[in-house]
């Protein structure tokens, strides 16, 4: 029987090689899977199957101490691997959270030594990403932040991040790498407090750079949770900003650790939401899957935790079909939205004649505020949608 939820390659799902190379390692416990190098995940990756592409921190792939030499056989066994695979690399960014000299934040730590190796650091990362054929740059400031606001001054912090991302576009341009910048929010974790703590914090700091058509957002479903905000509303923000330029896929649960559970694992409602809001406004950029096994996992789970998030997605795209062809919806859905063009437009566009008409109207508040709402309809037929009910 053919499997209709089977993924593609052309739904452009990608994982990190930290993703499914996560060897569980906890901060409270040793690692409980083997380790796996660049090229046993890029085959595991191939064994999954229907994936399109991976991404990297540059010591993911390259160690932070290699020597040339090492680097390049590195480089060379992975492209063998990536060929072998038919995968692409999509998307690269750096690991500026690892080191001990990062501890205290990279491109806004207090440090001006470390400002400048923060930036250079990057720069390498951003020859090493071109070179294997990434377009999309990531930027997760891990350490960027503090635990005690007498520690930095955060406007100072939001200029220093601003004066490195200025410099990072203009050294793409220079280089004619062609990277899109997407900047990736976390509330807390591994810092008390991070600068940029949602996606609505990059959108707003955006606009300020000196390349901004560059540079656009990476939401990631658990951060925004984590900071207890509804994923597709940010995620909508960004849509409607044209600066969805990647995403990071993946569950937690409320008032948790940062989780990275397998997308739709804990929160089925809102990941059909998610994949529908992308689906209806036709996004087409790259689906990343940041997320990892449980620790429980050995290597055959891992392969299931992989295979789950896609399919997940997949499931999840048919049902949204579903939901927009469904008899009972639309039904629900005309009832609820009460259009009216000419309403609409006077006061779409102000002018003194459209600003009289408005004063001169009569409105029934009754008439308005009793109107059907059928809302508990709605949402019911949704989850039974999602349970597989026609
Ligand atoms: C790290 C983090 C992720 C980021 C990655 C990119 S690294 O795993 O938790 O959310 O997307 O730096
Ligand atoms: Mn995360
Ligand atoms: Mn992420």
């Amino acid at each position: 029987m053919p499997d209709d939820f089977a993924p593609t390659s052309k739904d452009k799902f990608t994982f990190g090689l930290w993703t499914v190379g996560n060897s569980g390692r906890d901060p409270f416990g040793m690692p409980t899977r083997p380790a796996l190098d660049p090229v046993q995940i890029v085959d595991l990756l191939g064994e999954v199957g229907g994936v399109h592409g991976v991404n990297f921190h540059d010591n993911d792939l390259i160690p932070i101490d290699a020597s040339k030499s090492e680097a390049d056989t590195i480089k060379q066994d992975f492209s063998k691997a990536l060929k072998r695979n038919k995968l692409q690399v999509c998307m690269a960014t750096t690991n500026l959270f690892t080191d001990a000299v990062f501890r205290d934040g990279a491109f806004t730590s207090n440090d001006a030594e470390v400002r400048a190796y923060a930036v250079r650091k990057t720069m390498r990362a951003m020859d090493l990403g071109a070179e294997m054929g990434a377009r999309i740059y990531v930027f997760w400031g891990g350490r960027e932040g503090c635990e005690t606001d007498g520690s930095k001054d955060p406007v100072l912090a939001e200029s220093r991040f601003r004066k490195a991302m200025n410099f990072l576009c203009d050294y793409s341009i220079d280089r004619k790498y062609d990277f899109r910048f997407a900047l990736e929010a976390k509330p807390n974790e591994p810092r008390g407090h991070m600068f940029f703590p949602t996606t609505a914090s990059y959108l707003a700091l955006i606009p300020t750079l000196k390349h901004p058509e560059m540079v656009g957002v990476n939401p990631e479903v658990a951060h925004e949770q984590m900071a207890g905000l509804n994923f597709s509303h940010a995620v909508a923000q960004a849509l409607a900003a044209e600066k969805l330029f990647h995403i990071d896929l993946n569950d937690q649960e409320p008032g948790r650790y940062d989780q990275d559970y397998r997308f739709g694992s804990s929160n089925l409602k809102a990941a059909f939401f998610l994949v529908k809001l992308l689906e209806d406004h036709k996004y087409d950029g790259f689906k990343h899957f940041d997320a990892h096994a449980y620790r429980s996992s050995d290597r055959a789970d891992v392969i299931e935790f992989a295979r789950g998030c896609m399919r997940t997605y997949v499931i999840l795209r048919q049902r949204a079909r579903q939901w927009n062809a469904d008899k009972q919806v639309r039904t629900l859905l005309r009832q609820i939205n009460q259009d009216s063009k000419d309403l609409d437009a006077l006061w779409g566009t102000f002018s003194k004649g459209h600003a009289e008409t408005l004063l001169g109207m009569q409105f029934s508040r009754e008439k308005m505020g009793g109107k059907a709402l059928p809302y508990e309809a709605l949402d019911q037929r949704t989850v039974e949608i999602l349970m597989g009910i026609d």
